[in-house]
């Protein structure tokens, strides 16, 4: 018997910070989309994919819904709005609070005029008690009609499975977009240069890190198996240069060597990282730059 087989692509939308790129990960159950606690993380837009036997989902990623300050979070915005259009399905994640913001509200009134199902994630519920959370269900209720509300936690990873399915149901017949084994639309470059931003996120205070772009300069797999790497860090300040480098290259070192295990991690590799910083003012609002480091 044939039974068939289901696709679509799924937005993820919600404001910074939700959760978006840890859920995504969790689903697919492999590290693509960087993380941190620091909002803005996310910044173009990334494909990952999930397949088993009920089919195919693709997740569209988004830098989350955001008031911009410079041309990259005019394009961070841009991509988070664009993945709409493109979807069958959106599956918007709030955090498991009962408050509700402005941009929540102007998130679900976009949302309800896209004329595509909406699925209310609900995550981080590991934060709440479990009598706490029918309450702040009821709450979001009210912002639109949504096709599906799950709650889950994408840290522990209770109820992901049930949102899969929930996502599967809502899904109709139709191709497998990329062959089985495919996970993302990103390639191994992209990655690493995010695997490297990820770690000045998480080592870096402050504004820094929104200031940094990651460009691979090379990157080349020897006879022997082992990737080299040579890659820039872009700051915009000379006191930025000075902090990411550090009192005798510590920062740097740091920075690198975290990346590096995070690279060979996803390579299934040795790597050698080389890491570079370089100073290029005010790039956040130059189109030749942000084209340049991959925001086009
Ligand atoms: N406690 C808790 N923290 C979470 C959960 N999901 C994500 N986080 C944390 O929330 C922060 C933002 O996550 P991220 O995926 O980068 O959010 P995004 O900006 O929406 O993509 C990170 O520090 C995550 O570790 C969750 O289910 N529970
Ligand atoms: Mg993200």
């Amino acid at each position: 018997m044939i039974t068939e087989k289901k696709s679509g692509f799924v937005a993820i939308v919600g404001r910074p910070n939700v959760g978006k790129s840890t859920l995504m990960n969790r689903m697919i159950g492999q590290k693509i989309a960087i993380t941190s606690d620091k909002p803005q993380t996310t910044r173009g837009r990334i494909q990952t994919v999930f397949t088993d036997e009920r089919g195919q989902i693709v997740f569209l990623d988004t830098p989350g819904i955001h008031k911009s300050r410079s041309k990259l979070g005019d394009y961070m915005v841009e991509a988070a709005r664009g993945a709409i259009p493109d979807a069958d399905l959106v599956v918007w994640i709030v955090e498991a609070s009962a408050y509700i913001g402005a941009t929540d509200r102007e998130i679900a009134e976009r949302l309800s005029d896209c004329g595509l199902p909406v699925v209310l994630v609900i995550n981080k519920c590991d934060t709440v008690k479990k009598d706490e959370l029918l309450p702040i269900i009821d709450r979001l209720r009210e912002l639109m009609d949504f096709a599906e509300i799950v709650p889950v936690s994408a840290l522990d990873g209770n109820g992901v499975e049930e949102l899969v399915s929930v996502i599967f149901s809502r899904l109709s017949a139709g191709p497998l977009y990329y062959d089985e084994e495919t996970v993302t639309d990103q390639s191994m470059r992209q990655i690493s240069a995010e695997l490297i931003r990820e770690q000045t996120l998480r080592l870096l205070k402050d504004e820094i890190p929104h200031g940094i772009a990651v460009n691979i300069v090379s990157m080349t797999l020897r006879d022997d198996g082992i990737y080299n790497i040579e890659a820039d860090i872009i700051c915009e300040r000379d006191s930025h240069k000075g902090i990411i480098i550090g009192k005798g290259g510590a920062m740097l070192k740091r920075i690198g060597s975290a990346a590096r295990v995070q690279i060979e991690d996803m390579t299934q590799a040795k790597v050698f990282l080389k890491l570079f910083v370089k100073v290029r003012k005010d790039w956040r609002d130059n189109e030749t730059l942000l084209r340049e480091f991959g925001y086009k």
